[in-house]
C-alpha cells in the first residue's frame, strides 16, 4: 500500500479542544524535543516530510464556541479536525507512512478520515483496518456521552454510527472517509461506558479488553487481533497512550490503573509493524503538564511514547 515506505509524513498537531484539560497541545513539542525525528531520521532512515514545527490551528479556533448536541467545543474540533485530514490525505496519496503526533483522541477523527480516502482511492475501494488501542473505546455518540468531551466520540463518528449533516459540526465528513465497524478492533480497553458497551455489543465489534489480555498473553491477543483484520489489508494505528498503565505513563487526561505494561505496549507496535500493512500511525493523550509530584512523570511518558513510536516504524531489537 506504501509505494515508498521509507517516506515519512509527519504531522504534529498541538490541539486539545477535544477536551478539557490544557496541556496536551504541548506534547507534539515535547516528542520532537526528545529527539524523535532525529532518531526516526538517522537510526530508522526515514525520509521525513512535513511538519518539524507544531500546528496550533489557532486560527481555526472560533471565540465563541457553544455546545452542539452537548459536544464541547464543536466548531473548533471539526474545522481542525477537517484540516489535519487534508494533510494526511495529502501524505498518504503520495504513498507515505503518516505519523501524527497529538494532542487529543478527537484528532484521530482528522487522521482517519485522511487515510480511509486516500487507501479507498488507491486500492480501488478497498478499505483499510483501524486497531485502537485505549483504556477507552472512544466511541460515544453526542447522545450518549456523559462528558460532552469529543475525544470520547470519534469511532462513533468515523463509523458512522453518529451522523450530521452541518459542515460545521462534522458533516464534512464523506463515506470516504469513515471505516467499516467490521474492519476496528479494540486492545486495552478497561473503562468503557455503558452506552459504548451497548454499541460494542449491538454491532459486534472486536475487543480485546485487559481481561483478555490477562487470559491469553499479549501474543496471542495480537495473533487474533490481525487475524479478525486479514492479510493484505491497510492498517491505521490510533495508539492513544492511557492504555498503558500510569505506572509507566502517568501524564495523560483519563489516566486508569491496571493497563499494558510498556513492553506489551511496544509489542503491539512491533507486531504491527511486521505485518508491512502499517500505513498510519498516531500517537495521542500525552499531557507534560499532568505530572504527579515530580516532573519525572512528564519524562517518563513522553519516552514511552517514543519508545512506541519507534517500534511501530520498525526499530529492530536485535
Ligand atoms: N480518551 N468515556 C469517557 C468520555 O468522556 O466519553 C472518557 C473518554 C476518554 C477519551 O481517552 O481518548
Ligand atoms: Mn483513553
Ligand atoms: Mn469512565
Ligand atoms: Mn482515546
Amino acid at each position: 500500500f506504501l509505494s515508498s515506505p521509507e517516506d515519512l509524513g509527519v504531522v504534529a498537531v498541538g490541539f486539545s479542544g477535544g477536551q478539557c484539560k490544557p496541556g496536551v497541545d504541548a506534547a507534539p513539542s515535547a516528542l520532537i524535543e526528545s529527539g524523535l525525528l532525529t532518531q526516526l531520521r538517522d537510526e530508522l532512515l526515514y525520509k521525513l516530510h512535513g511538519d518539524d514545527t507544531v500546528h496550533q490551528y489557532t486560527d481555526l479556533v472560533p471565540h465563541d464556541d457553544p455546545p452542539y448536541r452537548s459536544m464541547k467545543n464543536p466548531r473548533a474540533v471539526s474545522s481542525v479536525t477537517r484540516r489535519i485530514a487534508d494533510q494526511v490525505y495529502s501524505h498518504a496519496k503520495e504513498g507515505r507512512m503518516v505519523l501524527t503526533l497529538g494532542g487529543d483522541h478527537s484528532i484521530a477523527i482528522g487522521t482517519i478520515a485522511g487515510t480511509a480516502k486516500a487507501m479507498r482511492e488507491r486500492l480501488g475501494g478497498r478499505e483499510m483496518a483501524v486497531i485502537w488501542v485505549d483504556a477507552h473505546a472512544d466511541i460515544n455518540t453526542p447522545e450518549s456521552s456523559g462528558s460532552g468531551n469529543i475525544h470520547g466520540m470519534p469511532v462513533s463518528f468515523l463509523t458512522g454510527l453518529a451522523k450530521e449533516d452541518n459542515e460545521e459540526f462534522f458533516g464534512w465528513l464523506q463515506p470516504e472517509n469513515l471505516i467499516s465497524v467490521k474492519k476496528l478492533v479494540y486492545i486495552g480497553l478497561r473503562d468503557v461506558d455503558i452506552g459504548e458497551k451497548q454499541i460494542l455489543r449491538q454491532h459486534g465489534i472486536k475487543a480485546f479488553s485487559m481481561h483478555d489480555i490477562d487470559r491469553h498473553g499479549i501474543g496471542r491477543v495480537m495473533e487474533m487481533a490481525l487475524g479478525h483484520i486479514g492479510a493484505d489489508t491497510p492498517i491505521h494505528l490510533s495508539f492513544d497512550v492511557d492504555a498503558l498503565d500510569p505506572m509507566w505513563a502517568p501524564s495523560t487526561g483519563t489516566p486508569v490503573r491496571g493497563g499494558l505494561t510498556l513492553r506489551e505496549g511496544d509489542y503491539i507496535c512491533e507486531c504491527v509493524h511486521e505485518t508491512g500493512s502499517l500505513v498510519a500511525i498516531d500517537l495521542v493523550e500525552v499531557n507534560p503538564s499532568l505530572a504527579p509530584a515530580t516532573d519525572i512523570g512528564a519524562h517518563e511518558t513522553v519516552r514511552a511514547g517514543c519508545s512506541l513510536i519507534r517500534c511501530a516504524l520498525g526499530e529492530s531489537l536485535l
